[in-house]
C-alpha cells in the first residue's frame, strides 16, 4: 500500500513537473529578453537547474481542487511566478554574505559559476518578473484585472518582509543561538511556510473560490509549509551532502533545527501530526 502511494505520488510529481518545466522555459525566454546579456545566463541557471517544483505544483493542485477549469498552460504560467521567487531566494541565500554555499541541487551554486555581482542582479530581476508572470498567467486564465491583481498580491505579500524575507531576517539573526520552539515555528512559518501557503491560497484565488474556501486553503498550506520544514530538517540531519545535493547543511551552518530542538523521533512525530 505504502509503495503504491509513493509510486503514484512520484508519477504525479513527474507528470506535473513536465508542465512546470515548459512554463519555466517560456518564462525564462521572456526574462532573458528583458535583462542585460551578461545577466541572462545566471537567470537561466538559477531557474532552470532542477528542483522539485513543489510550489507551482501545489498551486495547480489547489486551483483544480477549488474548481478552476483554465487551460493547463495558463495554470502553470501563473504558478511558475512562485518558482521565480523561490529561485531568486535560493540564489541569494547561497551568496557569501548569507550561507556561502558551494552546492545546490547537486550542482555548483549560481554565484560560484557566474559571480556574486551577476547573481545579485539576476536574483533581483526575478522579483518584478515574478509579479509580471502571475499577472500574465492570470489573464491567460481569463481572470479580470482585479482578480489577477489579488493573485499577484498574495505572492508579493508572501515574498516580502511580512513573509519569506522577514523569515530570512529572523534566520540570520538567530544563527549560533538555539531558538525556542515558538521562535523556530515563527521563523519557518515566514521563511518557508509563507510561499508554500501562498501557493495554495493563490490557487484558490485564481479559481475565484469563495472567501472561506480561500482561507481553508491558506490554513492547509501553512501546515504543509511547516511539515515541509520539519521534513527538511530531518533530511538535513540524516542524509549526506551528496544525497542532499546541498552544501553546507543547516547543522554545519550552526542553525537551529527541529531535530536539534526535539530529537529525531519527536521531530518525525510533529511532522506527521502537521
Ligand atoms: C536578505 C533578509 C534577506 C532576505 C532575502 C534570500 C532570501 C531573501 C530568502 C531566503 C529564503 C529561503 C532560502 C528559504 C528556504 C526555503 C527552503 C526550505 C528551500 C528548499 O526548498 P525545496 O526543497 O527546494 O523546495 P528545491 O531545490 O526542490 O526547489
Amino acid at each position: 500500500m505504502k509503495e503504491t502511494a509513493t509510486h503514484s505520488l512520484s508519477t504525479y510529481l513527474a507528470e506535473e513537473g513536465v508542465h512546470v518545466e515548459a512554463a519555466l522555459d517560456r518564462a525564462v525566454e521572456r526574462i532573458e529578453g528583458l535583462v542585460p546579456e551578461s545577466v541572462a545566463p545566471a537567470v537561466a541557471h538559477g531557474v532552470l537547474t532542477g528542483g522539485k517544483r513543489l510550489r507551482p505544483i501545489l498551486f495547480a493542485a489547489a486551483y483544480r481542487a477549488a474548481g478552476g477549469q483554465g487551460r493547463t498552460a495558463a495554470v502553470y504560467d501563473t504558478g511558475v511566478g512562485l518558482e521565480l521567487i523561490h529561485a531568486y531566494s535560493l540564489m541569494h541565500d547561497d551568496l557569501p554574505c548569507m550561507d556561502d554555499a558551494d552546492l545546490r541541487r547537486g550542482r555548483r551554486t549560481t554565484h560560484r559559476l557566474h559571480g556574486v555581482d551577476v547573481t545579485v542582479r539576476a536574483g533581483a530581476a526575478l522579483i518584478p518578473a515574478a509579479a509580471r508572470q502571475v499577472l500574465m498567467g492570470a489573464t491567460g486564465l481569463g481572470l479580470a484585472r482585479e482578480a489577477s491583481r489579488g493573485v499577484a498580491e498574495a505572492l508579493l505579500d508572501a515574498a516580502g518582509a511580512s513573509g519569506m524575507v522577514g523569515g530570512q531576517a529572523l534566520d540570520l539573526l538567530g544563527e549560533e543561538r538555539l531558538l525556542s520552539a515558538e521562535e523556530l515555528d515563527e521563523l519557518h512559518r515566514h521563511k518557508t511556510g509563507a510561499l508554500l501557503a501562498a501557493a495554495c491560497t493563490m490557487g484558490a484565488l485564481a479559481a475565484e473560490a469563495a472567501a472561506e474556501v480561500v482561507e481553508a486553503f491558506r490554513r492547509y498550506g501553512e501546515r504543509v509549509g511547516l511539515a515541509f520544514q520539519v521534513a527538511d530538517d530531518i533530511l538535513d540531519s540524516t542524509a549526506t551532502a551528496e544525497q542532499l545535493g546541498k552544501e553546507p547543511s543547516d547543522v554545519e551552518l550552526g542553525k537551529s533545527t527541529y531535530v536539534a530542538l526535539f530529537g529525531l523521533e519527536e521531530a518525525r512525530r510533529r511532522g506527521r501530526a502537521l
